[in-house]
Formats: structure tokens, sequence, C-alpha cells
């Protein structure tokens, strides 16, 4: 049988420790000068890191958390997990040039797992793989872009083709992507976000009319309580630690609800403060609510209705009453409905003491400055609209938002993701900017829908999508049901990858494949009219500056913005009025379309080139609602919980302290204390025990859904402290249990973070 995923092999090796309980210090500042500088010689690893976040320098890969407003630390902004990201960009030791191609079949490659895939290093040249062929073989660039030109042009319909985007992928880059796809003819530009926050960005739209963070970088620092909920800031936004910290010694308390009690959430060592060096870190979380997965929504009931009880013994104290008659709708039939709810049946469901709610209830009864944040625990359910609904609610209730100090604050993964969204990198795109795409550039676009992220993988499947292109991203490892997604890429005619490094994507393909290798985050972009600074958006809607420091590893690569032009000119040739060329030779002339198509982006290239860049309009940080009534909405949703049967647990994919997404950095989870393996399954001991199972055991984990057992083979069980029913394990490794059509109503997210398994040994 044809290997989709990585072999399953153990390393043999597991060494588990405690848990830790602090994040970052010296240990994070050691590792980031170790993974930068072994990744490539001094010189080019110094200027990366001087380089990182600063004014100008490059925006760090990593995530989208925002840079500070004001000073910068001298020494780079930067966080253990950034480091990796750069590392991993810039290294040198080795390359992956024709020759590693020309040595290993792509059968051979795809006998590699993923960490050895990316230790390959940098992609150097475009390669093709030729229908029926063993190994790819360099192609030149002006046949690569013929050959991509002629398959697009030979469908039936441009609905035939999937375009999808990696957030990694600039502001100017996915405006000409986005326009080139439009000018093709469809909408099919589906991304990471609809794996990731799409369910955000369908709650935030529905319920207070922009699908972004209502906070500014400040409102951190001026915060009474901040409720941090399904994420795993020490891992995943490092950066996000330090305004915490910040906000701590201001007096803020820090709520955190997580089924693990995850190092990041608990303390802090400002990496840069010598304070904390010397006299140790930040306790950061006061009261920690450690739930049972997708149980979120239950507790946020609770919280909404002890609000109510406390506003009715202290009337105009506990909530805005103003706020709510003024800006909101739906107060009463949400009321009315919370009425229906028992509070200990509430609490019983989230597994926690009442008392407990309580007193995280009192901690912000009597301030409205509560900020939420949330990421992948609350975005990756069936039921995760509603849930985020449910956050609006209660921030409602306390007039908490487009106040300073409070607000809804989704925290974004990829870099760029809510910038690529912004610039209309979107399957289902508003008329309006359909109407100005068509005003500026006169021609009539597409105003049918196209394929989500899980739409396309069922349209290549069922053979109505014949080409696929990803700008950036690893498609086949990211989706769900590794399998079913494999299958559907193996039945294109022509899938084709904008990389910057070798991924499995590449190796699990259609009839032809192409690799065009690209300039990263940290290279410098020439281009005719000179060097190039790219733009990208912070998740709290910071446009800002990106500028590229060092040579690039090869002359052969071209910038993701020339790549699309390119792509552009061959396929549309005389149908398109647009200067591709001079576009991709002066990215100037890109912002000056964006300003005039994406409102918010007025004086565009003037105020990029002011150091820091511009905060985005942002409606709700005004009380500005832009939904349909020009109110911000109250919803009533509906706490929905998994009938578990006997000897079935509810399994989380979670990423480990190594990893970026696909990208495997290494075999530790430092902070979780496991050491040389990812096949591991975090386990409740009293489950394991009623399971017949031990520790350290090899197991096989099986998901059911319908007539349909897959499975995901070789975990090593290892006890956690992980609530009863729950466990968890890495991603990548674990999507083949997820089926396909498994999504979040309403945004059709994976649902990622609850599925449900049972386990046995391996061998029965
Ligand atoms: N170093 C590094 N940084 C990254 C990434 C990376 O892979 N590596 N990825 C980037 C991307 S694209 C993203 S989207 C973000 C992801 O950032 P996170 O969302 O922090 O990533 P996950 O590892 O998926 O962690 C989800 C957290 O939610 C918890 N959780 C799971 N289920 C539930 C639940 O039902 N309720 C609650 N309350 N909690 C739950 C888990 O225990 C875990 O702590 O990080 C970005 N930054
Ligand atoms: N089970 C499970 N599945 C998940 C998740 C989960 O929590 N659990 N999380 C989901 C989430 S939140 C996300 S965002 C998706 C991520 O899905 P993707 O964004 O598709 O995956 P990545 O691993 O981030 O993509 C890595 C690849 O991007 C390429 N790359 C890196 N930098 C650049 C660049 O600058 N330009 C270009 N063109 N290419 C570049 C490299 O070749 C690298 O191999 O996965 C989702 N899948
Ligand atoms: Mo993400």
């Amino acid at each position: 049988m044809m290997t989709n995923t990585p072999p399953e092999e153990l390393t043999g090796d597991l060494t588990v420790g405690q848990p830790k309980t602090e994040a970052a210090g010296v240990t994070a500042v050691v590792k980031s000068f170790q993974h930068i500088l072994s990744a490539t010689g001094p010189g080019r690893g110094w200027k990366a890191l001087v380089n990182l976040n600063q004014k100008d320098g490059f925006d760090c890969p990593s995530c989208a958390w925002p840079d500070p407003d004001g000073d910068r630390s001298s020494i780079a902004e930067y966080c253990e997990s950034g480091a990796k990201a750069v590392a991993d960009e810039v290294m040198t030791k080795h390359t992956a040039s024709p020759v590693l191609f020309q040595r290993y079949s792509v059968a051979e490659l795809l006998q590699k797992n993923d960490l050895w895939l990316g230790q390959q290093g940098r992609l150097t040249q475009p390669m093709v793989l030729k229908p029926g062929a063993t190994h790819y073989e360099p192609i030149t660039w002006d046949a690569a872009f013929q050959l991509i030109a002629d398959q697009l042009n030979a469908l039936d319909s441009p609905d035939e083709a999937v375009f999808y985007t990696s957030g990694r992928t600039s502001n100017e880059a996915a405006f000409v992507y986005q326009l080139f796809v439009r000018q093709f003819g469809t909408n099919n530009m589906p991304d990471c976000s609809n794996m990731c926050h799409e369910s955000t960005s369908t709650s935030l739209g529905e319920t207070i009319g922009l699908g972004k963070a209502s906070v500014k970088y400040d409102d951190y620092e001026k915060a009474d309580v901040i409720m941090i909920m399904g994420q795993n800031p020490g891992t995943n936004a490092p950066r996000m630690l330090t305004p915490l910290e910040e906000a701590k010694r201001n007096g803020a308390k820090i709520i955190s609800v997580n089924p693990l009690k995850e190092a990041g959430l608990l303390a802090f060592k400002y990496p840069q403060s010598p304070r904390d060096l010397l006299l140790g870190g930040e306790k950061l979380t006061d009261l920690f609510l450690q739930i049972p997965i997708n149980t979120d929504l239950a507790l946020l009931k609770a919280m909404c209705k002890i609000l109510l009880e406390e506003e009715a013994k202290a009337p105009g104290k506990v909530l805005d009453q103003d706020f709510i008659r003024t800006y909101t709708a739906g107060y009463d039939a949400f009321v009315a409905d919370l009425d229906t709810y028992d509070l200990n049946e509430l609490a019983g469901q989230c597994g926690l003491p009442l008392n407990q709610i309580r007193e995280a209830v009192d901690l912000f009864k009597y301030t409205p400055k509560l900020i939420i944040c949330w990421a992948m625990g609350l975005t990756q359910h069936r039921n995760a609209v509603d849930t985020i609904n449910e956050v609006i609610n209660l921030l409602l209730l306390k007039g908490s938002i487009g106040i300073e100090g409070g607000g809804a604050s989704p925290i974004r993964g990829h870099s760029n993701v809510q910038g690529d969204r912004t610039m209309g990198i979107y399957e289902k795109p508003k008329p309006e900017f359909l109407d100005s795409l068509q005003r500026v550039f006169g021609f009539e676009p597409p105003r049918k829908p196209g394929y989500d992220t899980v739409a396309a993988v069922r349209a290549m499947h069922e053979g109505r999508a014949r080409v696929f292109i990803g700008l950036g991203g690893n498609f086949a490892m990211a989706v769900s049901d590794t399998d079913y997604t494999a299958d559907a890429l193996r039945a294109c005619r022509l899938t084709v990858h904008v990389s910057t490094k070798l991924n499995r994507s590449h190796l699990i393909h259609g009839e032809t494949a192409l690799i065009l290798p690209c300039l990263g985050r940290t290279d410098r972009d020439r281009q005719p009219s000179g060097e190039q600074f790219v733009s990208c958006e912070s998740t709290t809607g910071v446009v800002a500056q990106s500028h590229g420091v060092l040579a690039p590893i090869s002359n052969h690569l071209k910038s993701e913005v020339a790549i699309v032009a390119e792509l552009a000119r061959a396929t549309l040739a005389e149908k398109s009025t647009v200067d591709w060329s001079g576009l991709a030779a002066n990215y100037d002339g890109i912002r000056d379309l964006i300003e005039q198509v994406v409102p918010g982006f007025e004086r565009y290239n003037e105020r990029i080139r002011k150091p820091g860049g511009f905060y985005l309009p942002n409606g709700p940080r005004e009380r500005r609602f832009t939904t349909k009534d020009g109110k911000a909405h109250f919803t009533v949703n509906t706490p929905t919980s998994h009938t578990l049967k006997p000897g079935e647990l509810l399994l989380m994919t979670v990423r480990s302290h190594d990893q970026f997404n696909t990208t495997v950095y290494g075999n530790d989870d430092r902070y979780r204390g496991i050491y040389n393996e990812r096949r591991v399954i975090f386990m409740n001991q009293e489950d394991i025990s009623m399971l017949g199972l031990r520790d350290r055991q090899l197991v096989n984990l099986h998901s059911h859904y319908g007539e349909t057992t897959r499975t995901a083979h070789r975990f090593v069980v290892v006890p956690y402290a992980i609530p009863r029913g729950c466990c968890a394990a890495y991603f990548p490794e674990t999507n083949v249990l997820i089926p396909i059509d498994s999504v979040a109503d309403k945004s059709h997210t994976p649902t990622s973070k609850s599925i449900v398994v049972t386990i046995t040994p391996d061998g029965e």
C-alpha cells in the first residue's frame, strides 16, 4: 500500500520527565541562540537574530502575535519558537537541491519521516515530476509556468482548479494571487484559516460584525482580568507572555481554562529581564479551570448565569445595562434561554465545583476590563462557533467590548493569516469586495462561492477539481483524514506547491507535479526596481513592513509575488490588462492597488514606511458593529455533550514544543516533560488502569464514525494530569483519525480537538 503518513516507527528512546511549571527563562534564550547559530554560520545567524521583529527588520515567520506599539528591546524581539522557525528557514548546512531528488525517488522520500524531510534544507530550484516518473527533475521557470498555464487553460471550467494559501504569504503576494485567481474565473481559494480560526471569523462576523480581535496590544497591560481559553501561549505565542507578565505586575488576574496545566500558563520568566532571571518569574495563572475537552460552552453559560444572579443582587453594578441597551440586540431571548439551565448541571458538565466557577466570576464581577483570549482549543470542535458566540455573550453582558483593557482576543496562528483574509484570500468573498475589484480592474469577478478546504478535498476526490496549486503550506499533512486527502491529491492532473522547504505534500502528488521554490521572510528580495519589502497584519490588526536581510541560498529562487505574477501572465495572457511584470518589479504598485480595493489602506505606501506600521480600522473597537442591524448580537447556544460509550475517550490533537504545524523541528516536548518521541498518547492514570493498559505500553488509536474505523498505529501510553475521559496526542500524526466530513457546524473546520477514540494494545 502507498504510504501517506510518516513511517509509524518509534525512536525507541522515549524519556518522560516532570512537566515544567514555568515557561521561557534562560533556557529558552540559550536554545534560541543555539537553534539559529547551529543552523547556519555565526555571521548569518547573528544577522537573523538582531533583525527579527525590529521595526526595520523582518516579521517573525512563526506566529501572528503583534509587536509592541512603543519601544522594542534593542536586542531582537524573539522567542524560542520564533528562533526555531527562523533557523529552519535560514539553515545552510544542507539544501534540498536537485542532487537530493536525483538520489532519492519519490517513493523513497515518502518512507522518510517529516523531521528528516525538513532537515534536508531549503529548496533551490524548480522541480518537475513528469507523468509516470519516479524522480523529480529540474525544470526552467518558464517551462514550469507554461506547463501550469496549459493545464489550467485546458480545464472545462475555472472551477476545476483549487488555489490553496497558507498563512505565511505576505499581503502583496496574497493580493496579486487572489486577483489572478478571480481573473482566471473562480473563488476556489481555500486557506489554512479554514482549519484554524474559521470558527472565530464566523462567530465574530455574525455577533460583532468583524471577524478580528477587538483589543490592541496595550489593552493587555490595562486589563483587570484576562481569561485564556484553549490556548498554549508558552509554545505557540511565547511573546504573548511578556504583556501578560506586565499585566500581572499591574495587578491583573489571570484565569486559564484548559484540560492541561500547560507550563506557559503557570509562570513566566522574561528572558531579557535581569530581575526575572535573578528573582524568578511571575506567576501567571491565578485560577486554573482544568475542564474536560469541549465543555467550555457549559462553563461560559454558568459564568453568564452567575453574572445575572449577581446583577439581581446589586443592580447596575455587575452588568453594563447602558451598553446592553444602546449597542446590543437579543438580550431578552438570551436571558430567557439562560433561565432554563440549572447551575449545578452546567458545573457538572464542565467537571468543576460550582464554587470554583463563582470564584472565577468574582474576579471580574465588578470590572468591565476583561479580555478573553482563545485559540485552537475553542475553534476545532463541532460546536466551536457556538462556544465562541458564548464568549461574546459574556463580554457583551459586561460591556467589555470597545473599552480600554477589555475585549475579544482570538490569537491567530500563522504570521500573516489575518492579512491574507484582509487581502481577499477567501472562498466566500463579500459582494463589496468583488464590486471593488470590478471597479478597479474592469472585469466581472466570479460571484459563486468557492470551495473551502474540506470542500476542495471532496471535489478533488470526486473528480470535480483536477488542478491543485498551493501557495505555501503542507496540505496533505495539515488536512484531516490523511488517506482520503492523499487520494484526492493523487486524483489530480497537476499538483503545484510554492514552497520554501521539502514536505510530504510534494510526495503525495497528481499525475504531474511541480515544486516552485520561493524566497522566505528572512531573504533579501531584489527586483528590477530595487530591493523590496512586503507587509503583514498581526493578530491585533497592525499592518507593518517585513524586510528580509539575508542573501538567498540560491540564485534560482523567486519571490512569491514574482511567481504569482508570472503565472498570471502565462495563464491569462491577453485576457488580463493588469501589468503583472510591472507589479512584480516594484511592490509599491501592488500596494497602490490594494489601497484602491481594500478599505483602511489609505496612503498605504506612505504609512507602511513609518516605523511600526499602522492599525487597521476596527469597528468593534469603537463600538461600531457592522452587523445587518448595526447592533452587537447576543445569541442562544446550547451546550452539547459527547456521549462516550464504555472504553471510548475524547482525543485532542495538539502541537508539541518542537514543531511548527506540520514542520517537525525535533522529537522533544520539553514543557510537557517528553523527550525523544512524538508518538505518545497522554492519558489519565485512572483511564489507563480502567482500560487494562499500563504506563509506556504500545497501543493503537482507533476512531469510529458510522461504519468506518480509522487507525493510527504505535503510540506509547504516558500517564498525564488530564481530566478523565480525555486524552491528547500530537498532530499531524493523528490526522488519519479525523473523517473528512467531521467538521464544525457553520465554519467547516475539522474537529481536530474532539475525536472519539478507543485504544487497544499494539498486536491485538
Ligand atoms: N511554536 C509554534 N507556534 C505556533 C504554531 C506551532 O505549531 N508551533 N502554530 C501556529 C498556528 S497556525 C496556530 S493556529 C497557533 C495554535 O496555538 P494553540 O491553539 O495554542 O495550539 P494547540 O497546540 O492546538 O493548543 C491548543 C490548546 O488548547 C487546549 N485545548 C484542547 N481542547 C480544548 C478544549 O476543548 N477546551 C479548552 N479550553 N482547551 C482545549 C490544549 O490543551 C492546548 O493547550 O499557534 C501558532 N504558533
Ligand atoms: N489534527 C490537527 N490538524 C491541524 C491542526 C490541529 O491542531 N490538529 N491545526 C490546523 C491549523 S491551525 C493550521 S493553520 C493548519 C496549517 O496548515 P498549513 O499552513 O498548510 O501547514 P504548515 O505546516 O504551516 O506549512 C508548512 C510548509 O509551508 C512552507 N513554507 C514555509 N514558509 C513559507 C513561505 O514563506 N512561503 C511559502 N510559499 N511556503 C512556505 C514550507 O514548505 C513548509 O513545509 O493545520 C491544521 N491542521
Ligand atoms: Mo493555525
